[in-house]
């Protein structure tokens, strides 16, 4: 995304007071907010099959679904779980035939696990899927030879500090009627993570097939501040889909049957926690919700009814150090967002929860808060109706403690029309040799050199950092080999991005820095653009921790 499309973003951010503009202009609004982030270099085929408007559906029919909680409870060292992925029928909207998805579940809502951090946990990932793929295969990509199995799964726990060996390498992959045990440590502090596929080149069609759920680890830090938790503490997990008039999922390709990757897709369909524009019925009085970008591509743009506040407590890798008052959240693939929403004030209200200007959850504010308590009656007895002022001690790390700078350009390789063929780190391919060698336990800043027209949120497996600073530079002097000419101060992080983050958004013509310390494990791990379809062709390279 460049500048000018992030600019057109914030301009339709700040629309939202439009929330209850008609169907007609509601659509013309996300279609602008769409192409503002798309930018796509090359459009995908018209489907060739009649396809579903998400504007003739109406809104706000079905009650959001929660997932089912599993707590490990048993003192065995480790817990140990099993989760089967399989195929599913579901049901999106009242008005939409039942559709075909994967899960990690019996519903199409994966599990949402619920761990302590110290308690190893063991899983074993069953893959019962069927030996056929039911969404577009591009053979033409790495690791998607018409020689292997259709149908491959590895499992990635996305922000976990986590031995190589049960990390979800991409090549690790397993097929339908084999499974994986992956012991998780789960020595970190405590925060959203989440499990979803990272099997080569397929990555983003098991992810939009549904292979994603979430885990929140707790720590004793969390557990002292008293937050809204039990039926107070609701997960929110963003996904967006394109359906057919049959209710089926429809991935889009290139139109080209070599090459049907396209360099990424907005669909029009929102789903929260599995639902097109859902309601959810909540009391006058303070929650706390976490949300996940579980979509492929899309940036999501979010805000509230009359652009009411909120506070983002946590980001990907935990709590902030005090919580960040917002009107809006600009909220990338892969990201975590730790929210307090206070309703007291809205008594009897309908509060949208916004994209743009397009309404997509409604939330219901009863009349009084229940006097009833909660299934976790110890906790929910106090009520929460206070925002902590201080959550967690965060240390900045110095700069003067990095080792060494790494440079890493991010690239796009088009053709003689423009259209989008290849995204690179480096300007090298997954395949290419490991370049990247960190020391454990040493300190190292990351520079993405940004040299495309898009947005690109970068991920790191293994370890967590923290944002230094984005700077405007020459993209036009850096390609021309005269090195990096700044053309503007440092932008430093917003106070919602001070926290630890595994994911850095790292906008069109700026270079992003990062410090990392590269602690846990020795191994081979990754880093990549978490746009999936960036991912897949082939902005994913290898570093290996180096004891
Ligand atoms: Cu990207």
């Amino acid at each position: 995304m460049s500048p000018t499309r992030r600019t057109i973003l914030q301009q339709l951010s700040a629309l939202s007071a439009l929330a209850s503009a008609p169907a007609a202009l509601a659509q013309h609004l996300m279609q602008a907010h769409d192409q503002a982030q798309s930018g796509m270099s090359m459009p995908a085929a018209p489907p060739a099959v009649p396809m579903l408007n998400a504007f003739n559906l109406v809104p706000f029919v079905d009650e959001m679904p929660l997932p089912q909680r599993i707590k490990p409870t048993s003192t065995a060292q480790p817990n140990k779980l099993r989760v089967t992925m399989r195929e599913v029928h579901v049901k999106l909207h009242r008005d939409i035939p039942i559709t075909r998805q994967w899960s990690y579940g019996e519903t199409a809502l994966a599990p949402l696990i619920d761990v302590h951090a110290g308690h190893p946990l063991s899983i074993e990932w069953v893959n019962s899927l069927p030996t056929r793929h039911f969404l577009p295969i591009d053979h033409s990509l790495h690791g998607c030879g018409r020689d292997i199995p259709e149908v491959r799964t590895c499992v990635h726990l996305h922000g976990g500090k986590n031995p190589s060996k049960y990390d979800g390498y991409p090549e690790d992959w397993f097929v339908p009627g084999q499974s994986r045990i992956c012991n998780y440590p789960l020595q970190q502090e405590a925060t959203a993570l989440w499990y979803h596929d990272h099997a080569m080149g397929l990555n983003r069609l098991n992810t939009y097939a549904g292979l994603f759920g979430m885990m929140l680890l707790r720590d004793s830090v969390e557990d002292a501040l008293n937050l809204p938790s039990g039926k107070y503490e609701v997960p929110l997990i963003f996904s967006d889909r394109q359906l057919t008039t049959d209710g089926q999922l429809l991935y889009p390709d290139s139109g080209d049957p070599e090459h049907p990757w396209v360099p990424e897709f907005l669909g029009g369909f929102i789903l929260i926690n599995g639902k097109v524009r859902p309601y959810f019925d909540v009391e006058p009085r303070l929650y706390r919700f976490r949300l996940l970008n579980a979509a492929n591509s899309r940036f999501f743009a979010l805000s509230l009814t009359n652009n009411m506040p909120f506070h983002q407590i946590g980001t990907d890798q935990g709590l902030l150090a005090a919580p960040a008052k917002l009107t809006s959240l600009d909220f990338a693939p892969a990201e975590r967002a730790d929210l307090l929403i206070d309703f007291s004030q809205a008594a009897g209200q309908h509060i949208h929860l916004i994209n743009g200007a397009f309404e997509i959850l409604e939330f219901r504010v009863a009349a009084k808060a229940s006097t009833s308590q909660s299934s976790q009656p110890q906790r929910a007895v106090a009520h929460v109706d206070s925002i902590p002022p201080t959550l967690r001690t965060i240390n900045r790390i110095p700069e003067s403690s990095a080792i060494t700078t790494r440079t890493v350009t991010l690239n796009e390789y088009r053709d003689k029309i423009g259209n989008s063929m290849l995204m690179l780190l480096n300007r090298r391919h997954w395949h290419e040799p490991v370049t990247e060698t960190p020391r454990l336990n040493t300190t190292e800043i990351w520079e993405f050199i940004n040299l495309t027209e898009d947005l690109h949120p970068m991920h790191l497996h293994l370890v967590r950092f923290q944002i230094l600073d984005r700077r405007v530079f020459d993209v036009f002097a850096y390609q021309n080999n005269q090195g990096v000419h700044y053309v503007g101060p440092p932008v430093l992080p917003a106070p919602n991005e001070l926290g630890w983050k595994d994911v850095v958004q790292c906008p069109a013509a700026m270079i992003t820095r990062i410090i990392v310390r590269f602690e846990g494990y020795p191994g081979k791990y990754l880093y990549h653009c978490h746009i999936l379809e960036h991912e897949a062709n082939d902005m994913m390279r290898p570093f290996e921790v180096i004891a």
